[in-house]
């Protein structure tokens, strides 16, 4: 069975009480139960923080004991280095994603400077990104691992 890091970046842990018509109304609570239920049996271990070095702590302790990471950077997406070189130094396999369609929004969101060190990156599905994502990466676990 395999373990999965499920990481949330700034101001997701806000999901489903403002901003609605962006991000909808599902909370993350409900979001980590969802994927919880669809990787089963496989472990899923969820963490959100509103700051960088929390994440990054969490990333390098994945280190230990996951096999790949679930990511939504929220913001940090478009300008973190830190949190790209973390990923990269892990070396976990990684896929990026979004609840909304970065690339048709403002400008600013159409970069992602995380993107080139995942195996790929899912976005504008809401919720659904995150199902996506984790199954994404479980064929990939399985196919390469
Ligand atoms: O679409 C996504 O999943 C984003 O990662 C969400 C980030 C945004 O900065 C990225 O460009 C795209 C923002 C998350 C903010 O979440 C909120 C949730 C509820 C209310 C306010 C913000």
């Amino acid at each position: 069975m395999s373990k999965i890091a499920l990481l949330h970046g700034p101001n997701l842990n806000l999901l489903g009480t403002r901003e609605t018509h962006i991000y909808g109304a599902v909370t993350l609570a409900d979001i980590d139960a969802r994927v919880a239920a669809a990787a089963a049996p496989h472990e899923v271990r969820a963490f959100q923080s509103n700051h960088e070095g929390a994440l990054i702590d969490f990333i390098h302790d994945a280190r230990t004991w996951a096999d790949g990471i679930v990511i939504n950077p929220g913001a940090f997406t478009h300008y973190s280095y830190a949190l790209r070189d973390a990923i990269a130094a892990v070396k976990l396999p990684t896929v990026e994603v979004h609840l909304s369609n970065i690339h048709a929004r403002e400008e600013f969101r159409h970069t992602s400077v995380i993107a080139p060190v995942c195996v790929g990156q899912i976005c504008g599905f809401g919720w659904r990104s995150y199902l996506l994502g984790l199954r994404a990466l479980l064929d990939h676990l399985q196919e390469f691992a």
